[in-house]
């Protein structure tokens, strides 16, 4: 027998999955955000978290929460909506689940089971934000974060992160490749498979890193070029986008959704990250890269363009967003999907139009106060003269 209570948790959820989202009236000009987050653990499927039968579990108990559910890989197909969110299970494990939409702003609907990842790798204890890549090869890529113990270091937390590798057709069944081997770096997080071939070879971004946490002498976002991505090596990787003092990628930064091809440059939506005494913020930045040449940066926008704001505050990583993932339609509608605090999905539309217009003309960081306010002061200037003439 289905335990009753059931009946009305499934009519509490599916009031949640039919609620429809509105923009919210936040203002920039460059993109809308919307009222409520796409994807929360509440839309986690009720079979996933509890017995319903009420001979085994009379209390209908929850059996295995869901803690929450963030940083989400995003691929279009016939015309739907598909996010491959990180599911992350109350006991700290996170996994990948495929949720999807007719509209892309509300009624994310999971799939009835979670993805089944081929377990190639023994040591591996956590895996999550898969950045999903519609490759001209004609295969969609997911490239993830698995995490293993470090065996060498006797700290308890000590690990070692890298990049796994899966490709599919169809998002239900997927094939493991080899992990990334960066032979200048030991550990790799927030790899970015680029969607096109580059002289003819696969095309990654990558963030080169000495230890779990710090990226030490790693210096920013890198690009690395592989033959063979069944087996994908890659010998050297060149940083594209630095750290810098005193600006938003201070601590680190990495790369977010999968580049979008616009008319005039590749448009990135990376994030950066500084440290504070509250812990590490996290915001987002976009920068533009040569059509023909992705691994040269050609327009960089000063500052932030998308930080916690209100609700998306506050989680269990505080004051962060984060992104893995983004759709552009054919019409140039783009859906950038990110997580706020480590615990929801959110989304903000614009368009390829909006974002060019915005890393073409927003200025260069001057990099020093006296040169912002002369920055400031200059655009000051020029809106007082109009606004006497008028
Ligand atoms: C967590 C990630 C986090 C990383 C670095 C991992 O163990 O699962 O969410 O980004 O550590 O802090
Ligand atoms: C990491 C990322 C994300 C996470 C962020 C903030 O380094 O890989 O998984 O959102 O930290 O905790």
């Amino acid at each position: 027998m289905i335990h009753s209570q059931y009946f009305a948790e499934k009519a509490k959820q599916d009031r949640l999955l039919e609620k429809k989202n509105q923009k919210s009236d936040f203002y920039n000009g460059i993109f809308d955000r919307y009222e409520n987050p796409v994807l929360t653990r509440d839309h986690a499927p009720i079979h996933w978290r509890f017995d319903l039968n009420e001979e085994t579990n009379p209390y209908f108990m929850e059996r295995l929460g869901i803690n929450a559910v963030m940083n989400s890989g995003a691929v279009e197909m016939d015309g739907k909506f598909y996010l491959v969110a990180r599911v992350e299970g109350a006991d700290r494990k996170s996994f990948f689940a495929v949720a999807e939409s007719e509209s892309g702003v509300d009624g994310f609907r999971f799939w009835d089971y979670p993805v089944r990842l081929p377990d190639t790798c023994p040591e591996e204890t956590n895996v999550y934000d898969m950045r999903l890549t519609k490759h001209e090869d004609g295969y969609i890529y997911g490239v993830f974060c698995s995490e293993s113990k470090d065996p060498d270091n006797a700290d308890l937390s000590a690990a070692v992160a890298e990049a796994g590798i899966v490709r599919t057709k169809d998002l239900k069944n997927w094939e493991r490749l080899d992990n990334l081997k960066t032979l200048q770096s030991p550990q790799q997080r927030n790899v970015v498979l680029h969607p096109e071939f580059v002289d003819g070879k696969y095309a990654f971004y990558t963030r080169p890193m000495d230890g779990f946490i710090e990226t030490g002498s790693g210096g920013g976002i890198g690009f690395g070029l592989c033959d063979d991505i069944e087996h994908a090596v890659i010998d050297e990787e060149k940083i594209i986008s630095r750290r810098v003092y005193h600006t938003l990628t201070e601590a680190k930064n990495g790369a977010g959704a999968v580049p979008i091809r616009g008319k005039k440059c590749w448009i990135n939506i990376a994030h950066g990250v500084r440290n504070t005494a509250a812990g590490l913020r996290y915001v987002l930045y976009v920068f533009g890269t040569d059509l023909n040449d992705p691994s040269n940066v050609i327009a960089e926008p000063s500052g932030v363009f998308l930080v916690p704001l209100g609700r998306e505050r506050v989680g269990d990583v505080s004051n962060v967003v984060f992104t893995n993932g983004a759709i552009a339609r054919e019409n140039g509608d783009v859906y950038i999907y990110y997580a706020s605090s480590d615990t929801r999905m959110h989304v903000a539309t614009t368009t390829i139009d909006k974002l060019e217009d915005y890393l073409y003309h927003t200025p260069k960081d001057p990099l020093r106060s006296p040169d912002c306010v002369k920055q400031r002061c200059e655009l000051i200037d020029k809106n007082l003269s109009l606004l006497k003439k008028d």
